[in-house]
């Protein structure tokens, strides 16, 4: 079904046929807007964004270019087209309808698995919200735009399923959605990595990088949910999911391009002194983002992972592909744990070793793209390579949480750990430093900021100089 675009709240649902629900969502559309204006991007309702707006849910041609003030973006619901066919894949209900209404049982399992998903995604637009300020080129402060409307929307996913499916603790679950706030001492985000600060662009290009890729990650299990209308909007989401990533990698890699280029052009590993980001820095806030982002996948071992694998509930990254019996019930899986205070590799019951197995295929994912940060880096004749520490580096969830483990995966003491911890994670004073780099937007349409290459092409191939935000 087309997107329709003639009503208030743009949605492929037929929401016109609901009256009640098509009410609910329309009360809870004005405080959205007020969120977004006092939490989304600061000082910026005025602004003329070159935005991508979804005008079909197919995988060809959704996407259309134009002029907007984000306040006035169109944000509405938007599902995968329906397999009228579809069969749960996995678990006791395998082979049985996928569900179009929640099965009483899986009520409050669904909905918690919602809420914590829906819950990231303003978390996220808190986090960003000053960085239109320092931002280092048109072309950054426009993709950080796109990369908010779009967390914007996969809010109004999450809280479309909230009304639609669970009453009125869904319609509760929705206004506390706008409620808790990043970093909030009372009332946090629900995940560690969502109460961390976003403030600057190396964060937010690692962040982008790192987080948004447990999103997709996260986003493909709930894909697989038997509930086949968060598979649907989860199925959309994805498409959304892979430009933020584009963003994160590809500002790292022009962080990277552009250190290296300083770095053969003067003859210095100090690029500090030209103004730039070292690349023991940018590995630094590597570490920091690829350690907390492993913490969003929970316990190695989990029995929640475990029953909502059997219930069909959340499934494995590209289930259907798997060639297993996908009921998992006598099945081994082998993952890093620990023993008597040390990291062992050993066999457990591959239902409750979900997690670590979606850990293990977001981590050959990360890999990728310092293949790419690092063939920059050799292409430009300097002996350095970005690493992804080892996964016990620094967890806060988990049975690594325990233990004190350095990025090569050596086990020591908490005091020697502390004490080599500066040359590992950001200090106040690499922090202060690349602040110090954010100076004020770059606003002159093709310019950049010295610490950071020029993108190899345009937003829908426009050209170097084009005004991807007009301020009024
Ligand atoms: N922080 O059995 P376990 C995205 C809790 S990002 C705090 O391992 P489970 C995005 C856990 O809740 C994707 N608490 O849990 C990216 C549990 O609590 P209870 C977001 C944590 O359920 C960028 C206990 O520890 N989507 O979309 O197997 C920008 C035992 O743990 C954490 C989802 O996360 C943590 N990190 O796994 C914008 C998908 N980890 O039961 C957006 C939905 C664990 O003892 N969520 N705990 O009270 C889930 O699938 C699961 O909730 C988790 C946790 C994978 C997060």
């Amino acid at each position: 079904m087309s997107i329709d675009y003639t009503q208030r709240i743009p949605n492929n649902v037929d929401l016109a046929s609901d009256r009640r629900l098509q009410r609910a969502l329309e009360n809870w559309q004005p405080r959205f807007l007020d969120w977004w204006k006092d939490m989304g991007p600061d000082g910026t309702n005025n602004f003329d964004v070159y935005l991508r707006t979804a005008i079909s849910a197919e995988a060809n041609g959704w996407a259309n270019f134009g002029y907007v003030k984000m306040p006035e973006y169109r944000w509405g619901i938007f599902l995968a087209g329906q397999d009228p066919n579809r069969a749960i894949a996995y678990g006791d209900n395998k082979g049985k309808p996928a569900w179009q209404e929640v099965p009483g049982e899986l009520r409050s399992t669904l909905r918690r698995l919602i809420v914590t998903q829906g819950d990231t995604e303003p978390a996220s637009v808190e986090q960003q919200r000053l960085l239109g300020k320092t931002a280092p080129s048109l072309y950054d402060l426009r993709n950080v735009f796109q990369v908010n409307v779009e967390e914007g929307r996969h809010l109004w996913a999450m809280v479309y399923l909230l009304h639609a499916y669970f009453g009125r603790d869904g319609r509760e679950e929705a206004e506390m959605l706008l409620e808790r706030h990043s970093g909030d001492p009372d009332k946090p985000r629900i995940l560690g990595a969502f109460n961390e600060k976003t403030p600057d662009w190396l964060s937010f290009f690692m962040f982008t990088y790192f987080t948004d890729r447990d999103g997709k990650y996260q986003l493909a299990s709930l894909a697989e949910s038997g509930f086949d209308p968060l598979s649907r909007s989860c199925r959309f989401m994805l498409i959304e999911e892979a430009h933020h990533m584009f963003v994160g990698e590809s500002g790292v890699q022009r962080i990277v391009q552009r250190t290296c280029d300083l770095m053969k052009e003067h003859k210095t590993d100090d690029v500090r002194a030209l103004g730039a980001i070292d690349l023991a820095t940018v590995q630094k806030y590597l570490n920091f983002h690829f350690s907390v982002s492993l913490d969003l996948f929970g316990q190695e071992a989990s029995t929640n992972a475990a029953n909502y694998y059997t219930m069909g509930v959340k499934g494995r990254y590209l289930e259907t592909r798997i060639e297993d019996d996908h009921v998992l019930s006598d099945q081994a899986f082998e993952i890093d744990t620990v023993e008597d205070g040390r990291i062992v590799h050993k066999a457990v019951p591959a239902l409750s070793a979900l997690n670590e197995r979606l850990r293990n295929d977001y981590i050959e994912d990360c890999a990728r793209g310092l293949l790419r940060w690092n063939r920059v880096i050799e292409q430009a004749g300097i002996d350095f390579e970005l690493k992804l520490p080892h996964r016990a580096f620094n967890r806060r969830i988990g049975a690594f949480s325990e233990l004190n483990v350095s990025p090569e995966g050596k086990v020591m003491s908490a005091a020697d750990w502390k004490a080599n911890a500066h040359k590992w994670l950001p200090t106040d004073e690499d922090r202060a430093y690349v602040t110090s780099l954010m100076g004020p937007a770059v606003v002159e349409p093709g310019k950049y900021a010295n610490w950071i290459a020029p993108p190899q092409r345009g937003i829908n191939n426009q050209p170097a100089n084009f005004e991807y935000v007009r301020f009024n």
